[in-house]
């Protein structure tokens, strides 16, 4: 199982301080007690939120602390109440107390679900609460409560947004490693690889997205050749398949090597044929014959699939490849809308 995780602190706004004022008018000689009321501190509150895909930012920034509450005022008058400080977390999240790890305070699974993970404090009483039949001019007020403070842990099971599939040594660690946290192994021999490793991809301002980098795949996989098919099981929910190929080799056919791949996603089954693909030419930087590319830009082509040339050595195409697989996922965003 594969956790994204954050350790944050949380602060509600603290209550605003209760008022004391008397009512002064002209021809009133003694007006009675008037202090209004402080307002509520602002809530700390966690929102789920379908576009939302990793915990990154919470990685970066800890602190979160809601608006205070403002002081009552004379005439009455409640303090305005702090502003709540919404976070928003992927559906999914599930958020635990740093001293009970097994039990969840909160378990966010439905888009739109809010937990308050800090509440904000009372709002203090002003004088005018306090006043009695025997108690004319109270000079009592209360201060306002401090919000509720605490460090929670956020968890997220992830789940892979883009599966990278392709033949062994096809470049699918490399290009893995070169645009997320991930550090998989990398060697120039098949089946380096060996289990499927997830990466979370820091895409533009807080937008984040999960890359699986499973093991290669040869001909017979679903027959158990290589390692066989099972990792495939990781990029079932994946909503874009990147099909790596290498442009260095020269001693088959590229778009043969393609075929073999997409023979065992479709003896695979599970609706791995039907998911959309950007077919990704790579190791750009080493391909000496530019013979390997034509006839792979007429496959994508006939198969309505995109087609991008990277070197994950030199970043070349990194972005745009990017670009293309997040597109995929803002079209599945949207469909998911209700
Ligand atoms: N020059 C160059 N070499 C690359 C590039 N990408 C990958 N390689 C090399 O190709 C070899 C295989 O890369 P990997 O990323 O391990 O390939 P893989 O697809 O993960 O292979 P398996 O895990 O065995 O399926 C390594 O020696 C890499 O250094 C590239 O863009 N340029
Ligand atoms: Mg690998």
């Amino acid at each position: 199982m594969f956790l994204d995780s954050a350790r944050i602190f949380v602060k509600g706004g603290r209550g605003g301080s209760g008022c004391v004022s008397f009512r002064r008018e002209k021809y009133v000689p003694k007006g009675g007690p008037d202090g209004g009321d402080g307002g509520r501190g602002g809530d700390v509150v966690l929102l789920a939120r379908p576009q939302v895909r990793t915990l990154l930012t919470y990685r970066t920034k800890r602190f979160f602390k809601a608006t205070n509450g403002q002081g009552g005022q004379g005439a009455l008058k409640t303090g305005v109440s702090g502003k709540r400080l919404i976070l928003t977390v992927p559906v999914g999240t599930m958020v635990y107390l740093e001293d009970q790890p097994d039990h969840p305070i909160a378990d966010l699974v439905e888009p739109g679900q809010k937990f308050i993970v800090a509440k904000g404090g009372r709002g203090g009483r002003g004088n005018t609460r306090f006043k009695s039949a025997t108690h004319q001019t109270p000079r009592e007020f209360d201060p306002g409560e401090p919000g509720e403070e605490r460090w929670v842990r956020l968890e997220l099971k992830l789940l892979a947004d883009v599966g990278l599939v392709g033949l062994p040594n096809a470049g699918k660690s490399t290009l893995l490693a070169a645009i997320s946290n991930a550090q998989p192994k990398i060697a120039s021999y098949p089946f380096t690889t060996l289990r499927p490793v997830l990466g979370v991809v820091e895409w533009e301002r807080h937008q984040s997205f999960v890359v699986a980098d499973i093991p290669g795949l040869i001909e017979g996989a679903h027959l158990g050749a290589g390692l066989g098919d099972q990792f495939l099981k990781h990029v079932e929910r994946t909503r874009v398949l990147l099909h790596l190929v290498d442009l260095s080799d020269t001693l088959s056919s590229p778009v043969e090597r393609v075929r073999v791949v997409e023979n065992e996603l479709s003896s695979y089954g599970a609706g791995l044929s039907e998911k959309p693909v950007v077919l990704v030419g790579t190791k750009a930087d080493i391909a000496l014959d530019p013979e390997q590319e034509a006839p792979l830009r007429a496959y994508a082509l006939e198969r309505g699939w995109q087609y991008r040339k990277i070197s994950a050595a030199t970043h070349k195409g990194l972005e745009q490849l990017l670009r293309a697989a997040w597109s995929y996922l803002q079209e599945a965003g949207e469909e998911e809308k209700p």
